[in-house]
């Protein structure tokens, strides 16, 4: 089963704790609390032998191992290790605020979700305002993402045409492919892909199910036929002069509306009009003839495939990374007046501590003051008197 669009759960690991220890050797007790260890990231990772997502589509959710905590004097908890998911060249990566990236090179990396940190222990939390702390903070608790993966196949050229025009007998005919061919439209429902040799190179190209009127708003297997265009160099009209239904004139206007209608940008790609079928009737139309059944001007395809100078060209798509991504995030509420409660990760950094009351209360208290969630109440023209509520603490804004 060919796979190209597939949901994600994805969960990093969370930190592990930071320890609070002291050594006494001489009579002043210093901190040795060491710090937990980072919990797994989740990578995506492109690898150029993958053509969908059917080796994910079983497993929805992906969760990376958590942190070790430190042992007392010095032992910090281990690291746990990055979660690698592989996915095809030509994937695009989405969340509900939209595209996060297009990753279109070999061996390409994307660290989509970070790992919770290890909290530090009391050794990393020694300061001039406090040179024997007696806490330590916990790990940041693991994130958690939904991701939709979406693929446009990147390919070198691209067959188009309406059901039956005999897309799938080309690409069996030029290629190694094996597509399944019929006598009723809509015989193919996913790209066919294959290795197309002419005499000077190689071409990777894509056989798509038929384009029918109304395709880019979604009518036959439209988008999803569509999308691949935009990874793809040229494009092959396979127009068929048996249909009865449309002339190739016909044809050729429904390709280009489809296409213009789902991306403007596609006007841009070399066209290659192919008339099939010529064993069936030859009249003269100053386009190339070809009879993908019987092997006709296939030679006089390939010399017009070599002389567009595939490889100097490039497809539509580029590579693409939204910069937003792992940022230590937050949302204030104002529920009632003079109550603002705030929610997010950035919360957790600042009042993740445990030990000594006195101790976590002036260290939340610290942070919380130069932190940009106290300049974003000071945005907000928060009074002076009001609640304030961060996680589980609760305190009065002056
Ligand atoms: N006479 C003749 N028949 C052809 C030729 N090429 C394809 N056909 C026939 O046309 C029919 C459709 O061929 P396919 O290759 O399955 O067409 P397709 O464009 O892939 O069709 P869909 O996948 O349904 O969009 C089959 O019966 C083929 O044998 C040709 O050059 N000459
Ligand atoms: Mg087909």
């Amino acid at each position: 089963m060919f796979v190209d669009k597939i949901n994600l759960t994805l969960l990093s690991g969370s930190g592990g704790s930071g320890s609070i220890s002291f050594s006494s050797k001489s009579s002043k007790t210093s901190p040795n609390g060491a710090s937990g260890g980072n919990g797994g990231s989740i990578i995506l990772k492109t690898r150029k032998d993958l053509f969908d997502f059917s080796h994910i589509y079983s497993k929805s959710i992906f969760k990376a191992e958590n942190g070790g905590d430190a042992s007392k004097n010095l032992q910090s908890g281990k690291n746990a290790g990055d979660l690698v998911i592989e996915v095809p060249l030509g994937t695009s990566i989405f969340d509900d605020e939209g595209l996060i990236s297009v990753l279109l090179h070999e061996n390409e990396e994307l660290l989509l979700l970070e790992g919770g940190k290890g909290g530090a222990g009391n050794k990393d939390l020694k300061s001039k305002r406090n040179p024997n702390p007696g806490i330590a903070e916990q790990g940041q608790r693991r994130f958690k993402k939904e991701v939709r993966l979406d693929l446009s196949l990147i390919t070198d050229i691209a067959i188009l045409g309406l059901p039956n025009s005999g897309k799938s007998t080309l690409i069996k005919k030029i290629t190694n492919s094996n597509a399944k061919t019929d006598s009723y439209p809509f015989t193919t429902i996913s790209p066919n892909l294959g290795v197309l040799e002419s005499l000077n190179s190689k071409y990777t190209i894509c056989d798509l199910p038929g384009l029918i009127k109304g395709a880019a708003t979604g009518v036959g297997l439209g988008k999803s036929i569509l999308k691949h265009l935009m990874n793809t160099k040229v494009l092959i009209f396979l127009l068929d002069p048996s249909n009865t239904e449309l002339n190739i004139d016909e044809q050729i206007k429904l390709l280009e509306d489809e296409i213009f209608a789902y991306e403007k940008k596609l006007r841009q790609l070399p066209v290659l009009k192919v008339i099939n079928k010529s064993d069936l009737s030859n009249k003269p139309n100053g386009m190339i003839n070809i009879s993908a059944l019987e092997g006709l001007g296939i030679d006089k395809l390939l010399e017009k495939i070599d002389e567009l100078n595939i490889s100097s060209l490039k497809a539509l798509n580029k590579s693409y990374l939204r910069t937003d991504l792992n940022k230590n995030e937050f949302t204030i509420e104002n529920t009632t007046q003079n109550y603002w409660e705030v929610f997010g990760h950035e919360v957790d950094r600042i009042t993740n501590l445990i030990g000594n009351e006195i101790d976590v209360f002036n260290e939340i208290s610290y942070r919380f003051e130069n932190s940009d969630i106290s300049a974003e109440l000071k945005l907000l023209g928060v009074n002076n008197g009001s609640t304030i509520k961060l996680g589980k603490f609760e305190f009065i804004y002056e």
